[in-house]
């Protein structure tokens, strides 16, 4: 009975979520799908640049849990991030353009493949530096409970980001911070079984990765990451306690790559054929069809429709990519912490966006000021204990 309940609660039945909804998150990974295809295809071709990692094989993770959220929700991802940007709503032209490197990208063609940005949607990055963003999405979920919000931040990362040092002080922080009620954060680990070339086995000491999280007062769970149906379904559970709550929680969602780790990923000697084949009896989106044709009736006909409308938002997404301007060099210097050499400081000096080349006179200025406020503390603090000895002489 207990059982039963339990299971209620991670799959959501069609009568909570409607028939159409279902088929419009089913039309979106179909497109993740193909926009991957097409992204490897391009990197192949030389057209795209620097890196790419796609993800064919996890969507239904990413689906599930964006599908739940409100739009002033936000989202950090690491540099597998395609999907997410799309499932959040980005326009697959501007994130194709993107990957090409082109000004009207989501990025200004700045971050590539790796560093999707668009924060009108929710998506505060993609992060290339593994585990880089936990920090920034702990931190952000405690600004939106301070700023007195019921918005929630979601941080997706790998399993192999769970062994970096920021890994542990962002839980850390989340932990303690949520023990307040002051960290609305849902960590979302995409455990695909291998960092890189190295299986979990081989890069953790305990391979429980969801009991890891828990060391930092982070209740956790573990989800079938290939069943859209399940990962919805915590997803809609879990969302709105940390909504209500403000602690963090932590899903550990098993979902398989089905690509090698990266486009120059091609021969992939630590995991066999076999095992890859195998994977694709769990492909996330044969597993939601053939759930939607038994429980809304979806038939062939439909299906080839949305993987015609696909194949066309694909195609048009890489004519625009093709066919978008390059950006200006002179970008390069917009948008950074760092100034053209040379260049003087403009605007608000004190703002950390404003930082340059420090003025040299004005730096020994404020130097030789420091000094002297100094000198006149000690000076006070000396007669003053000298006034205190005096005066226990008196007593
Ligand atoms: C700080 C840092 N160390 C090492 C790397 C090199 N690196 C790139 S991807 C990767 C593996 C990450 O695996 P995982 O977090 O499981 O993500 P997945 O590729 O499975 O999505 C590593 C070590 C990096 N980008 N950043």
């Amino acid at each position: 009975m207990a059982k039963r309940a339990e299971k209620k609660k991670t799959e959501p039945a069609l009568g909570e979520i409607a028939a159409p909804e279902w088929e419009r998150i089913l039309r979106e990974m179909v497109l993740v799908r193909k926009f991957e295809e097409a992204s490897e295809k391009a990197f192949r071709k030389g057209k795209i640049g620097g890196y790419l990692h796609v993800y064919s094989g996890q969507e239904a993770v990413v689906a599930g849990i964006t599908s739940a959220l409100r739009k002033d929700d936000i989202v950090y991802a690491g540099y597998r991030d395609h999907a997410h940007a799309l499932l959040l709503g980005s326009d697959p032209k501007d994130v194709m353009a993107e990957l090409y490197g082109k000004a009207s990208g989501v990025s200004k063609g700045k971050g590539g493949s790796m560093h999707l940005f668009d924060v009108d949607r929710g998506l505060y990055g993609g992060y290339g530096i593994v585990g880089g963003h936990l920090p920034l999405a702990a931190g952000t979920a405690y600004s939106l409970r301070y700023s007195g919000t019921d918005r929630v931040c979601v941080c997706f990362f790998g399993d192999g980001a769970m062994n970096i040092g920021s890994f542990h002080e962002a839980l850390n922080m989340a932990g303690l911070w949520g023990k307040r009620g002051m960290c609305p954060v849902i960590f979302v680990i995409e455990n695909n079984g291998y960092a890189m070339g190295t299986s979990v086995d081989r890069h953790s000491a305990v391979t429980d990765l969801s009991a890891r999280v828990e060391a930092y007062a982070i209740p956790s769970e573990k989800v079938d990451g290939q069943d859209t149906f399940a990962m919805r379904g915590v997803a809609d559970r879990v969302i709105s306690q940390v909504r209500m709550t403000g602690r963090p929680y932590c899903i550990e969602a098993i979902t398989y790559r089905f690509s090698g780790h990266g486009a120059a990923d091609l021969f992939q000697p630590y995991r066999s054929k076999e095992e890859v084949e195998e994977s694709r009896h769990r492909d996330p989106i044969l597993i939601l069809s053939k759930r939607l044709r038994e429980m809304t009736g979806l038939t062939d006909e439909d299906l080839q429709e949305m993987s015609d409308w696909a194949d066309e938002e694909v195609a048009e997404a890489v004519r625009f990519a093709e066919e978008a301007e390059e950006p200006d060099p002179k970008e390069l210097f917009e948008d950074v912490i760092a100034l053209e050499p040379g260049r003087e400081p403009d605007g608000d000096v004190s703002s950390p966006l404003h930082w340059g080349p420090r003025d040299e006179g004005g730096g020994e200025e404020d130097e030789e000021d420091e000094e002297a406020e100094d000198a006149e503390d000690v000076e006070a603090a000396a007669s003053s204990e000298q006034a205190g000895d005096e005066e226990g002489e008196e007593e």
